[in-house]
């Protein structure tokens, strides 16, 4: 044999071994080809996310979570979902980072480097929920097009970094000020340089909020790099596209912020109710704020198995956008009749809060555990769905869980 051949055959066997199955035609695959099925990377190691995460789409990244997944009272990094709109930036230097300040209503237009941001302004720590306007999309009928996100796209990390609402006094802002909009390094799928994938904001009432940082760390270190690396506007319990990764440049607007995907249909929804599959007109869409209640059922996972005679511990976590969750309910009949949970406190303003109930079953058989918060406002969540809307965000129906008591 060739020498030429046998380092051909190694090399087969060797690539099949890390496709995982072998090459069919591989004797017809050109010397030194490297199959497109080890070229993408295997976005579980690039970014650090558990085996269990579901990809949706990796053009751009997203990644949801699935409901078991999110036990944690924390959000570790492993199990938060992934939503980009465009290229995640590369070459990253934390070095020379800067964050311009500027937009009509500023007083001085000035530019802070991470350092400086870091150094000259209060370091805040919050745990903060935030999930994607389009959480839940795939319930949806007739269907909405977009990310077809199950439950997982909600998150609640502990953000570290410093107040938006220092940084604004810092510059000085005019009393024409309506809207703080951001500018991110990340890039357009196109590759045209003048669009921009997203960029969002909000309302000044909203910036100046205690809570919304612009930070640097999640859980204690540096943000990874599907997150935002190395710096990123953190505004809880909003649609979490108001929250700028790869955050470059702050504008304080005297209109609301008009970057890309703030118009249109996008993350805005019908002002007023309209049936299903209706067409609505661009006035009549407003942008969504402050996220609805909603609730998640983390343990144990849909379809456990329950020993007759045994009780069973549910638990998971409460949350309702700028509003405290007051009440945490579960039935086991289909919604006719409630039981309550245990609700706790959350850690802080905007962070979700832990729930826990011990479940007795009657007897054996095919259950049915159906989860609703209330909110304190007491709006509770739709039992199976809300109302529907061209993009389909906003679905807070009642998460519900299978379970065979044996
Ligand atoms: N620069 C930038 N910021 C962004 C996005 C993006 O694509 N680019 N996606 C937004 C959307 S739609 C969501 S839901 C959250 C997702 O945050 P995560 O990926 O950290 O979970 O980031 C928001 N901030
Ligand atoms: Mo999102």
């Amino acid at each position: 044999m060739k020498r030429r051949e046998f380092n051909q055959r190694l090399s087969l066997a060797a690539l099949s071994g890390l496709l995982g199955t072998r090459i069919v035609f591989g004797n017809k695959m050109p010397l030194g080809y490297i199959p497109l099925g080890l070229q993408d990377p295997d976005p579980f190691e690039l970014f650090q996310k558990n085996k269990e995460m579901v990809v949706l789409n990796d053009k751009p990244w997203n990644m949801e979570a699935q409901a078991h997944l999110l036990n944690d009272r924390v959000t570790p990094n492993e199990f938060m979902f992934i939503r980009n709109n465009g290229k995640i930036p590369e070459n990253i230097n934390p070095k020379t980072w800067e964050l311009v300040l500027d937009g009509e209503s500023i007083r001085t237009k000035k530019t802070y480097s991470l350092q400086e941001l870091k150094t000259k302004f209060p370091h805040y720590t919050y745990q903060l929920t935030l999930e994607c306007g389009g959480n839940g999309r795939s319930e949806f009928t007739p269907p909405a097009k977009g990310n077809q996100w199950t439950v997982g796209a909600v998150s609640s990390a502990k953000w570290t970094g410093v107040r938006l609402r220092d940084i604004l006094e810092d510059v000085g802002f005019k009393s024409d000020t309506v809207y703080i909009g951001y500018h991110a390094a990340d890039t357009h799928l196109s590759g045209d340089p003048s669009k921009e994938p997203i960029s969002r904001g909000v309302p000044l009432e909203k910036a100046l909020q205690d809570e919304t940082l612009v930070a640097f760390q999640m859980n204690g270190k540096d943000i990874p790099l599907a997150h935002g690396f190395p710096l990123r506007l953190v505004c809880g319990g909003w649609p979490a596209s108001a929250s700028g990764k790869w955050l470059t440049r702050l504008s304080i607007r005297n209109q609301v912020h008009d970057g890309a995907k703030m118009g249109g249909s996008s993350y805005r929804v019908p002002c007023e109710t309209v049936a299903p599959g209706s067409e609505v007109n661009k006035e009549n869409m407003c942008i969504i704020e402050s996220m609805p209640v909603k609730s998640l059922i983390t343990s144990p996972r849909s379809g456990a198995l329950i020993q007759s005679g045994q009780k069973l511990k549910i638990n998971g976590h409460a949350w309702a956008g700028e509003l405290k969750v007051e009440k945490m309910s579960y039935s086991l009949d289909f919604g006719s009749t409630w039981q309550n949970c245990a609700l706790e406190a959350p850690a802080n303003r905007l962070a979700w809060q832990h729930f826990s109930a011990t479940i007795a079953f009657p007897k054996k058989g095919y259950y049915e555990i159906w989860a609703s918060a209330t909110d304190e406002n007491g709006k509770s969540q739709p039992m199976v769905l809300p109302g529907w809307n061209p993009k389909g965000y906003l679905n807070n129906a009642c998460h519900r869980i299978a379970v065979k008591v044996v």
